[in-house]
């Protein structure tokens, strides 16, 4: 019996045409895939065409191709940055030696738990967002939820290929258990805590795709750097396409900014909620929860975990090539913990701080948005700073943990954190609001009340296109 899995089903630069065990092995998953998208992924709109971005190779010719498409039909592929036949370990104890295509004994575990996270994250975010096409602010909207969604159904493939092609029998079940975790299901919930938050309304979402997918940024960055040439290499594409899902939360979030300014200006007591629209309060609210929830997604501040997965040279920083020193022996990280209670500053070894020093890169990178959205308020004339809090506010992963501070990073005890709580992040009342919003608008070129126009359509079209052909 011929393969159903051909090149032309699945795009690929992995000679899956040729490879029988990888057809094998996929053969036997891919229904699974399916099974699992028609049961957790997008709720309706199955069978509608959508003008969706397919990649079909890794030239910037074909990674980008648009076309209507019914979302079954996406041809998910694997594709992994063309190899560099010269390329040697970039930092870590092997620095110099020539990169691994296989994965080295010693390491495997380490490897195996690192993909089996990463992996994790993209069939959970699909399952947080399943339900999201029914109300979304416009048919553009509606069409980028779907590309984000199909891309981390790609982002799947792509570590299950990886699992499948390097890791044997237990990469196999591996790939067959990404399947079958469920995000918020409390007893076989997804690994990481962001992604078992519910993303029930498009605020939520925005927040999610300007904060969480840009942890997805920084940790596929770290991982790009790897020794272990096929992660390095299949991380390096999947950035590509993390960078479209950062524009939909960045401007996503700048639009309901820019629409909450119209609003406070038309209403005689800049009441916001009164003509529908969300008031910065309440956007400052949902920027506090998903940042922070998506700070605990860099792991612990001091991490020897961190420390080993950089001295096996597997997981690197951020753009390795801009630092000096690739070894970090004897340097240190200069950073807050927390000593007998109380907050210091001091050195901490700096493997053990790789961690605090992606997410110190994270933040900048957070700050440069927010920035963006603070712009738009004042080009509207209007006197309020949107603020990312402590990177102490808030935190359920790492040393921060099980102490409250303030989102201005003031220790506080307990009751008073709950005291002010509800001022600080969104209370069932502004959930309650915001869902009162979330009224689908289909109609080609509307938007609904509560958010602005983007500036341009995708792809060059306009933003009364159809993107999603009813
Ligand atoms: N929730 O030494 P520690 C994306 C666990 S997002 C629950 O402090 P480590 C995307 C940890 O597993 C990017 N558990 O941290 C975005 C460990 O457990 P074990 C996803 C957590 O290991 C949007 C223990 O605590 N990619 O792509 O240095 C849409 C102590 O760990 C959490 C990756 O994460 C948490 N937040 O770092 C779609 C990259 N944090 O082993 C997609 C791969 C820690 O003791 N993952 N724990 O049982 C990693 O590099 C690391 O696993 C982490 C944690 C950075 C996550």
């Amino acid at each position: 019996m011929s393969s159903i899995l051909t090149d032309e089903k699945i795009p690929n630069n992995v000679n899956l045409g040729g490879d029988k065990r990888l057809q094998r092995a996929l053969e036997a998953w891919q229904p699974k895939f399916i099974d699992w998208w028609k049961d957790m992924g997008p709720v309706g709109w199955q069978e509608r065409d959508i003008y969706l971005r397919t990649a079909v190779s890794v030239e910037s010719s074909g990674w980008a191709h648009f076309d209507y498409v019914k979302m079954p039909d996406y041809r998910w592929g694997i594709f992994l940055e063309p190899k560099d036949p010269n390329r040697v370990h970039a930092f870590g104890d092997n620095m110099g030696q020539p990169v691994w295509d296989e994965v080295p004994g010693e390491f495997r575990n380490m490897l195996r738990r690192l993909v089996v996270t990463q992996g994790d994250t993209e069939p959970a975010s699909v399952e947080q967002q399943r339900n999201l096409g029914a109300t979304a602010p416009s048919l553009y909207d509606l069409r980028n939820l779907f590309q984000v969604n199909v891309e981390e159904g790609r982002h799947l493939w792509a570590m299950v290929y990886l699992l499948h092609t390097y890791f044997g029998r237990d990469g196999r079940e591996e790939a067959e258990e990404l399947l079958q975790r469920r995000s918020g299901d409390a007893d076989k919930p997804r690994i990481l805590g962001a992604f078992n938050e519910p993303t029930s309304h498009w605020l939520s979402f925005f927040m999610f795709t300007m904060f969480t997918d840009r942890d997805g940024k920084y940790q596929l960055a770290a991982l790009a750097e790897s020794g272990f040439d096929p992660l390095a290499r299949t991380c390096r594409f999947m950035l590509t396409e993390e960078a479209h899902h950062m524009f939909v939360g960045e401007t996503g979030v700048q639009r309901i900014v820019k629409r909450a300014c119209e609003l406070m200006k038309q209403d005689p007591n800049g009441d916001v909620r009164k003509l529908g629209g969300v008031d910065l309060p309440t956007i400052q609210k949902y920027l506090n929860l998903w940042y922070t929830l998506s700070l605990d997604l860099f792991g612990g501040e001091v991490s020897s975990n961190a420390a080993d997965a950089f001295a096996a040279g597997l997981k690197g920083r951020y753009k390795e090539d801009r630092y000096e020193e690739h070894k970090l022996i004897g340097s240190h990280f200069a950073m807050d913990v927390l000593e007998e209670g109380k907050v210091v500053h001091k050195d901490i070894a700096m493997r053990n701080a790789l961690n605090e020093v992606l997410r110190s890169e994270y933040i900048k990178d957070c700050q440069r948005g927010v920035d963006r959205w603070n712009k738009t308020i004042k080009d509207e004339g209007l006197d309020f700073e949107l603020k990312l809090p402590s990177n102490k506010f808030h935190r359920h992963i790492g040393m921060w943990a099980g102490h409250f501070f303030s989102p201005a990073g003031e220790m506080l005890d307990e009751a008073t954190f709950n005291a002010k709580k509800s001022a600080w992040l969104p209370n069932d009342a502004d959930e309650v609001y915001i869902k009162s919003l979330m009224k689908a608008n289909y109609e080609r070129g509307k938007m609904a009340n509560w958010i602005a126009p983007p500036i341009k359509g995708i792809n060059g079209l306009p933003e009364d296109f159809e993107y999603v052909k009813l």
